[in-house]
Parts: structure tokens; C-alpha cells; sequence
């Protein structure tokens, strides 16, 4: 754009004063030009301050960018940390809620009756029972005034963490038939795996010096009994073996829980 209005100061006779003003005109331009080719556009050209005020934009422009990538970078590490913290967090409640289900799953039952043990053995002070449960020696009992099969009443028992009761001696026969129905007849652990061969519940094996059977029982009468059962005959609690299927009340049997 410089070019036209030189031409027409060289071409026009309209005297030194038009020329003078073309002249000014072409420094104008000249130095429009000269910025133009520095890329001061966005300056004012007629402050000789300018360029200065474009370096310290530039600056600040550098600290305003470091100052966000940092601000940015503190961020990131902050929500790192959060993340971080929160995983721990959630993974320790999730710890928790497991242990705590593992244990209500041991224990099976909301309430216990605990008595304290002898003051010698320090590690565990408590030895309980679930409520309704009786204590006897290492074990709780609890009486099935329900009738069922044998199978079924043996689900039931192992459904509170237990099992058909099995007998060890006959302290622990007369302890909970003091408690029974004599009217009645109630399965224990016991039943043949087949070819006479009786199995406890609870693997503990079968001693038959400490078997309490009625004389002349096991009979397998009817060649169909394979299921045991605990009743009162002739002013005494005795063994015998019934049909399986056969339906009957029940006693189960757990081991105390120390705590
Ligand atoms: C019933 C039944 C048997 C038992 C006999 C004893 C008739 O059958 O309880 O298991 O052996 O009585 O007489
Ligand atoms: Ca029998």
C-alpha cells in the first residue's frame, strides 16, 4: 500500500509541500511497513514501549502456564492420595464386613450363654452355648420337639452348625435324657453305612464297648433299619435301630464355643 501514494507525489506537479507530505506519508508507511514485517499488530506503534509490554506478556503468559501445570500436577497428586486413601478405606471396611460375616457364619446363632472357665487356662476365658442350648462337658445340646427323618433331622442340625448327637459315654447318655421325653424316641448320630457297618456322624469311630443298645438290638427287623434311635424301655434309655425314614424327634450336638 506504500507504492500508489508515492507514485502519485512523483507524477503531481502540486509543488514540495504535497511531496514533503508524501514523504511523511511514505516514513509513515515505512515504519507501518517495518512493523507489519515485526509482527507489532496487536502493539501501539506509537509507544516506544510496546515491545516491552509484549516480552512481559510473553513472561507472564510462561509463569501463568507453569503456574496451571503445577497447580495442575498438585492436583493430580491430591486426587491420587483421595483414590489412594479411599481404596484403603474401602478395602478395609470390605475386610471387616467379610470377618464379621465368617464369624456369624461360625457361629450361626445371634445369642450365647457363656460361663466363665477356670482361671488357668488364659487364652479362652468363655465357654458358650447358643441360647436354649444345654452345656455338658465340651458340648451343647439341643432337644428337636419336631419330628423328621433321620436324614432330615441331621440337615437340620448341621443347618445351626451342628450334628446329630453322638455318645460318648454314659454321663453324657443320662445328662440329656434327664431332659427327654420318656414317651418318646429320638435319632442320634448313628446309622449303618451298610452291611452293619455303624458310622457316627462325626467320623469319631464307632466303640463297641461304649454302645448302649437294648438286648437283642440291632435286630434290622424287617431288614430295613439302618437309622438309631435313643428311647425309654423297661425303666431304662436304650439303643435301637428303626427304618430311616421312619419319623422322629432329635437331638443335636455342637462343641462349645470359647472366646
Ligand atoms: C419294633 C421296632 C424294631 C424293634 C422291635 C423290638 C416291631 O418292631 O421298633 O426296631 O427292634 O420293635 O421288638
Ligand atoms: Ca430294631
Amino acid at each position: 500500500c506504500l507504492r500508489p501514494v508515492l507514485k502519485k507525489g512523483w507524477h503531481t506537479s502540486e509543488g514540495r509541500g504535497r511531496f514533503l507530505h508524501n514523504t511523511f506519508s511514505e516514513n509513515i508507511y515505512t515504519n507501518k511497513s517495518l512493523m507489519n514485517k515485526f509482527d507489532f499488530s496487536d502493539m501501539d506503534a506509537d509507544s516506544p514501549r510496546a515491545p516491552q509490554k509484549k516480552t512481559m506478556s510473553h513472561e507472564s503468559c510462561q509463569k501463568f502456564s507453569k503456574l496451571l501445570f503445577t497447580s495442575f500436577i498438585i492436583l493430580l497428586l491430591l486426587l491420587k492420595i483421595l483414590f489412594s486413601v479411599a481404596l484403603i478405606t474401602l478395602f478395609q471396611k470390605h475386610s471387616q464386613f467379610l470377618d464379621e460375616k465368617a464369624i456369624t457364619k461360625e457361629l450361626n446363632h445371634t445369642e450365647l450363654e457363656c460361663t466363665k472357665q477356670h482361671p488357668l487356662l488364659k487364652d479362652k476365658v468363655w465357654s458358650c452355648c447358643p441360647k436354649h442350648w444345654k452345656p455338658f462337658s465340651s458340648h451343647c445340646y439341643f432337644i428337636s420337639t419336631d419330628s423328621a427323618s433321620w436324614s432330615e433331622s441331621e440337615e437340620k442340625c448341621s443347618s445351626m452348625g451342628a450334628h446329630l448327637m453322638v455318645i460318648h459315654s454314659q454321663e453324657e447318655q443320662d445328662f440329656i435324657t434327664k431332659t427327654l421325653d420318656s414317651q418318646a424316641a429320638y435319632y442320634i448320630g448313628l446309622s449303618d453305612a451298610g452291611h452293619r457297618q455303624w458310622r457316627w456322624v462325626d467320623q469319631t469311630p464307632y466303640n463297641e464297648s461304649a454302645t448302649f443298645w437294648h438286648p437283642g438290638e440291632p435286630n434290622n427287623d424287617k431288614n430295613n433299619e439302618e437309622c438309631v434311635v435313643i428311647r425309654h424301655l423297661s425303666s431304662k434309655w436304650d439303643w435301637n435301630d428303626i427304618p430311616c425314614n421312619c419319623m422322629r424327634k432329635s437331638v443335636c450336638q455342637m462343641k462349645k464355643i470359647y472366646l
